[in-house]
Order: C-alpha cells, then structure tokens, then sequence
C-alpha cells in the first residue's frame, strides 16, 4: 500500500516539475526546526530543478533557526501581509510541508484556501486530509517532514545534495527526534542522516547553533518552570506545567522560549505524559508530550482542538489561564488506566 502510494506520488510529482512553475511552500504557524528545515531544502531542490519559490509562513520562527541557509529569504504573513498574499495568489502550486490541515497555517489558511491551483502534501503528521491534495506522500511512521524531503531528493539523486539541502535536513530529523531520542521508527531514519552529516556542516556546529544558543532569561524560564510552576499528578503519571502570561513577561518572553520545556518532565522514570500550558495574546496553547504507548495525539484532538503524533501533540483553547488549567485535570480521569498502564 505505501509503495503504490510513493509510486503515484512520484508520477504526479515529476509530470507537476517537468516545466518550470511557481512554487509557494508553506508550513505550519509557530514553524519548528523541521517546518523550516524541510521547506528551505524542498524550495533549494526545486530551484535547482528551475523552479521560481516563495517560502511562506504565518508568523516568524525562533530566533535559534535564523542561522539557517536560506532562512531570510521567507515571507512572514506577520511582518509583510501584502507581499504574503501576492505571492500566495500567484502560485501554479502550493506544497505544504509539515503539516496536513489548512487549520495549521494560521493566518496563511485563508489565503491559501483561496487558490484554485494543485496542492502538493508532504508531510508526517497523522489524520491527513488527502482529498485536499493533487499528490502527497503522507507518512506517519518517519521522524519527520525533512526525512521525507531527503527521501524525494535521493529519489532524484546524490547530487541534488548539497551542504546546505543536508544541514537544513539534519536541523529538521535533529529537532523533530529530540536530538535521536524519539520518534525513531526504522533504521532508514539513522541511514538517511549518516548520508546528510556526509554533505552537512560539522555535525556538531549544527547542534550547537540550535541547542546552545539560550539567553540567560530562557534558562532561568526553564529552572523557574520546573522548580515553581511544574505539578506531578502520581495518580495519572502526569506532569503539567502552566506558565501564565505574567510569568513569562517576568522572564522577557521570545518566541521559541519555552522550545524544549515540556520534554523535561518525561525525563523522571514514573511520568507517562508531559502537558506544558502557555498563555499568549488571545488563547492557551498546550504541548503534550508522552512516552511509549500513551497517544497524545487522541487526547489533544478530542479535547484541545489539537493533535500532531502519537508522543507529541499540541492543542489550543479560547478560555482563560485558569479555566484552561482545569480543563487538562477535568479530563485526566478518562485516560488514567491508558497512562498508568502505559508502557
Ligand atoms: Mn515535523
């Protein structure tokens, strides 16, 4: 079933590059290192196919992905909405990267829901919409969207690979697997980097850039988190982290702060599920992160208007800071055997 699915991709893909089109690549609001990481090498590979692209994104990305190779040339809906929009309307195709549902786009979703022009899908995350697609290679067991890019490149060969296609890749598999400690399926994932840190940067310079780059608000963000505001919950094997508005103005708030924060709970042995709460501008935005069997991705969707992976999950609500702390605990008790059990 997956092979016949890449094969159809790949007919409908190649006849969509065969003559030179204007690409709009887009991913999804609040971009990751993988959102970024495989839109910059999918628009490198698709220039070098003699293809005009246009990066887009609903907001702007953490200040530790700026480095990366190309990164300045995106459109930010927030900081340039005409010439967002321009683009968007001038697209023969728009591809949309690590992310399957126009909800995920943010501002950029009404904008792109007003073109007529194919849609290509590359993306890992699950519950796809695929009618919406003229092809996509959807795929939920890979660590990320930029493991699927390398894939296509490949497919096309060894010397689409440049250094900067392989370093926007690794920032991408790097950051979607928490540096190689999750969402590590199959051997192809360590196959694919072994090939990628051959063309890269040193590994390690990229590493550095992405994980060493922290302001000393961030991590005292990170300690005050976990010392004053993290509550364990043995009974569900559950921690949750509830940073109100007032607790990140304490701390000078930059986007991208709280990158990373939900993932330390996980790291004591009894805790089964993650949940960081954020308040921002006109909505709580929740992280949910688990180990094992437990899915998040059941519980976000159902309760959080949110989703994302089995392990890793996001939602948001309308509702205030406290109400939205509530909210997580009210419906704890429907997945309590789930977590407990959960290995
Ligand atoms: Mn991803």
């Amino acid at each position: 079933m997956e092979v016949m699915q890449q094969n159809l991709f790949y007919d409908r893909f190649d006849a969509i590059i065969l003559e030179p089109k204007h690409f709009v690549l887009a991913c999804h609001v609040n971009p990751d290192g993988d959102a970024i990481g495989s839109v910059l090498a999918m628009s490198e590979f698709l220039r070098a196919k003699g293809h005009e692209v246009k990066m887009v994104v609903a907001n702007d990305f953490p200040g530790f992905l700026h480095w990366m190779p190309g990164a300045e040339d995106f459109l930010v809906f927030e900081q340039d909405a005409e010439g967002t929009k321009d683009a968007i309307a001038a697209a023969d195709c728009i591809m949309m990267l690590d992310f399957n549902n126009l909800s995920r786009g943010g501002i950029l979703h009404n904008e792109i829901g007003k073109t007529r022009c194919p849609r290509i899908l590359v993306d890992h995350h699950r519950d796809p919409e695929l009618d919406q697609f003229y092809c996509a290679y959807s795929e939920t067991c890979v660590s990320s969207a930029s493991e699927i890019v390398a894939e296509i490149i490949l497919h096309y060969g060894m010397e689409y690979l440049t250094e900067s296609i392989a370093t926007n890749l690794l920032v991408g598999i790097m950051t979607d697997t928490g540096s190689f400690s999750h969402s590590i399926y199959h051997p192809r994932t360590m196959e694919l980097c072994s090939i990628l840190v051959g063309k890269s940067m040193p590994y390690t310079m990229i590493h550095q850039l992405v994980y060493d780059t922290m302001s000393e608000n961030r991590l005292r963000l990170l300690g005050f988190s976990i010392d004053h505001r993290m509550e364990v919950l043995d009974a569900y094997s559950t921690a949750i982290i509830a940073l109100s508005k007032s607790d990140l103005d304490k701390f000078n708030y930059q986007a991208g702060d709280t990158e990373g924060v939900v993932n330390y709970p996980l790291s004591m042995q009894k805790i089964k599920m993650s949940v960081l709460i954020t308040e921002r501008q006109d909505q709580i935005r929740f992280s949910f992160r688990s180990k094992g069997s437990f899915s998040v991705h059941e519980l976000a969707n159902k309760h959080f208007k949110g989703g994302g992976h089995n392990n890793a999950a996001g939602g948001t609500l309308t509702c205030s800071f406290e109400e939205a702390v509530e909210k997580l605990k009210s419906v704890l008790p429907e997945y309590q055997k789930m977590l407990n059990e959960a290995e």
